[in-house]
């Protein structure tokens, strides 16, 4: 039975689990795999290249990829590719050799997969991506993409800087890694509903790889460049790079939060504790605990079921006034 794509916002396991139901928002998981000759469970075995350890939301997305595999008693081949494409695709090939039940990764660039990913389906090995998307002209080299909308998380966070701002900003920009779906979707998003106001402008952008220490490094050449005195916002694509960019703001004798707005993404602990302090004034959410989906996804696509081309993310979007109340709670 095939599903049409599901690219409502729900709780993405409720989404996955009511998808492959047809029906019931929850279901019981059983783990699908076929018993073997002594009735054992036979354990599936996933296959995961991760892009790096470059920020606090990959850290908790490994955490959640990690614990859930355990939880499942899946056997889980995991490897940090140090956001190197080159090193992705060695670990997908070592994957294919293993034949492992179910590959799935985080591409680090959209670019570049259709060789391997011809390997992994000659192999019969389902792909499935997790947290970013890849550009292929053949879709039926993965079977689905489970992750956020980033196109949405960039209008949002220039619907909120606009709101904050009255529509008048001079915005600097600090974007992700160059050739990331994050990176290309954010940007694209934030400039699409910034057009709605003729006062908002990026003056400067450049990347910082979605990194703290780029980050800081980029914002001080931001602040010493022409037009560093007037920029009064600043909109990073994600906490870390904000946090780096708060330190240089600071250095440089200026308030952050205060004398530059900013707004990023991801909704890491970090972001909620600046913004507690009133230096980041709001984070939109990008949730990282994939995990459970994931892991439902490749127990179904291991027992033969269909899953939804597209799963989508339910998130929200923060800001000074709910920090101190919501921080406590947060689950990354
Ligand atoms: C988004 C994820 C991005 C985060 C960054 O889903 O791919 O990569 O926003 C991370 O923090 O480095």
């Amino acid at each position: 039975m095939m599903y049409r794509n599901l690219r409502i916002a729900l709780p993405l396991a409720a989404l996955l689990a009511a998808a492959l139901t047809g029906c019931a928002p929850s279901v019981e998981k059983k783990t699908t795999a076929a018993p073997t000759a002594d009735g054992a469970k036979k354990k599936i075995v996933v296959g995961f290249a991760q892009v790096g350890a470059e920020s606090g939301w990959r850290t908790a997305n490994t955490q959640s990829i990690r614990s859930e595999a355990e939880k499942r008693g899946i056997d889980l081949r995991f490897a940090d590719a140090q956001q190197k494409q080159e090193n992705q695709i060695k670990a997908i090939r070592t994957f294919i050799a293993q034949g492992v039940d179910v590959i799935m990764f985080s591409p680090v660039v959209e670019p570049g997969w259709e060789p391997v990913l011809q390997e992994a389906k000659k192999a019969g090995i389902p792909v499935i991506l997790a947290d970013r998307a890849v550009k292929v002209s053949d879709e039926s080299l993965y079977v689905t993409f489970i992750g956020s909308d980033f196109v949405e998380e960039g209008r949002r966070a220039a619907e909120w800087m606009a709101k904050k701002m009255n529509g008048k900003a001079v915005i600097a920009e600090l974007q992700g890694t160059p050739g990331s779906a994050p990176a290309i979707d954010r940007k694209r998003g934030f400039e699409e509903e910034m057009k709605k106001y003729p006062g908002m402008k990026i003056v400067i952008s450049q990347t910082g790889d979605f990194t703290r220490a780029k980050g800081k490094e980029v914002m001080e050449a931001f602040l010493k460049s022409p037009e560093g005195a007037g920029i009064n916002a600043l909109y990073a694509h994600n906490d870390d790079m904000a946090l780096g960019a708060i330190q240089a703001i600071e250095a440089a004798g200026k308030k952050p939060g205060t004398d530059i707005t900013i707004v990023s993404v991801d909704g890491v602990k970090g972001a909620f504790e600046a913004m507690v302090v009133g230096k980041l004034n709001c984070t939109v959410e990008c949730n990282p605990l994939l995990g459970p989906t994931l892991f439902d996804a490749a127990e179904a696509v291991a027992a033969g079921k269909t899953v939804p081309k597209r799963i989508v993310t339910k998130e929200g979007v923060y800001d000074q006034t709910q920090a101190k109340g919501l921080i406590a709670d947060r689950k990354y």
